[in-house]
């Protein structure tokens, strides 16, 4: 059961939400009531595991930051999952290819894209926005970044994902399919004790896409974005109609507006719909946080859901979606 702590209106009567003391917390449906609700984390997919993690760590008074990239690493380390981390499907010349990006609560932010060698792109892209005066690093420049940092090189293609690349070879179609094995990319949000706001997304992007392609999960506003004083935003799906409309900043801009996050989410789904007659052919699907601990998600093609962790608990939540 979720522990609020609230005060009915009638106890401060006359009294408005910006003259109380910040012990107070925020007002939702005429009630104020403390942080008690946080932390809280939220995650793309079913990723019980990531989440979990993530909780625990947050629950044990870790800052959303570490919490963020501590998931994710459990969702990179999955061999099973096909579209994050090693055991990711590789591109139609056989590379397994990274991307990635984490942004802390101070608005501070690094990725790392076209990465080859490592399992924890998010670990690389954490090293890229704490230790470079940079935010970004691609392909060759990433590789030797991470070797300088002390990753150790890695293979990530494992035997199975090598077999169905074999298999794909033979008829060498790329066709992304809705909600399947191409729709696994992992985004986290975490709220921490203290109400700070961290996020971190990470893919091995669009199975069989080609060599050198880069989706949105690692671009900072459109995979991912989020603003401590309003809440996040992080998409999955088709990167390149999520790009193209820098999706995950627009939902946090919404939210800044007075949207709640179920509000943003829709327009900016509603907004790649409009922009893309074939939307019927690809999924793309974004989950919000508002500062209250208020939760969104939208997509376009049923089947996507969310995982919340939340009071020790982890829920599967099915987004709302347009057809
Ligand atoms: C991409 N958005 O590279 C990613 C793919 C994805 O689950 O979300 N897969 O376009």
């Amino acid at each position: 059961m979720r522990r609020r702590i609230f005060i009915r209106n009638s106890a401060f009567a006359g009294l408005g939400a910006t003259v109380l003391p910040p012990l107070f917390g925020y007002q939702k449906n005429n009630k104020f009531f403390m942080q008690e609700d946080f932390p809280i984390t939220i995650a793309t997919w079913n990723f019980p595991n990531a989440s979990k993690r993530a909780g625990e760590l947050l629950a044990a008074g870790a800052t959303a930051l570490d919490a963020v990239e501590q998931g994710v690493m459990v969702e990179e380390a999955n061999l099973k999952n096909t579209t994050v981390g090693k055991g990711g499907a590789p591109d139609r010349d056989g590379n397994v290819t990274l991307d990635a990006c984490i942004i802390a609560p101070d608005g501070n932010a690094g990725a790392v894209v076209y990465l080859k060698n490592n399992t924890h792109a998010v670990s690389v892209a954490r090293k890229v926005m704490e230790e470079t005066p940079h935010v970004m690093l691609a392909g060759e420049g990433a590789d030797q970044f991470a070797r300088e940092k002390g990753f150790e090189k890695e293979n990530l293609l494992t035997p199975s994902s090598e077999a169905a690349y074999n298999e794909w070879l033979k008829k060498k179609e790329y066709k992304p399919i809705i909600n399947i094995e191409n729709h696994d990319t992992i985004g986290m949000l975490c709220i921490d004790k203290n109400g700070d706001l961290a996020g971190a997304c990470s893919t091995s992007g669009l199975s069989y896409k080609m060599n050198g392609r880069v989706g949105d999960s690692p671009i900072i506003g459109s995979g991912l974005f989020l603003d401590n004083e309003v809440g996040g935003a992080v998409a999955t799906g088709m990167g390149e109609a999520i790009m193209k409309n820098v999706s995950s900043f627009l939902v946090v801009e919404l939210m800044r507006q007075g949207n709640s996050p179920q509000e943003a989410c829709e327009t900016a789904v509603k907004r790649i719909i409009d922009k893309n007659p074939n939307y019927k052919e690809f999924q793309a699907a974004i989950i919000a946080i508002n500062k209250k601990g208020e939760i969104g998600s939208y997509c376009i093609q049923k089947g996507f859901s969310y995982v919340k962790y939340q009071n020790n608990t982890n829920t599967n939540i099915s987004s709302k979606y347009y057809m």
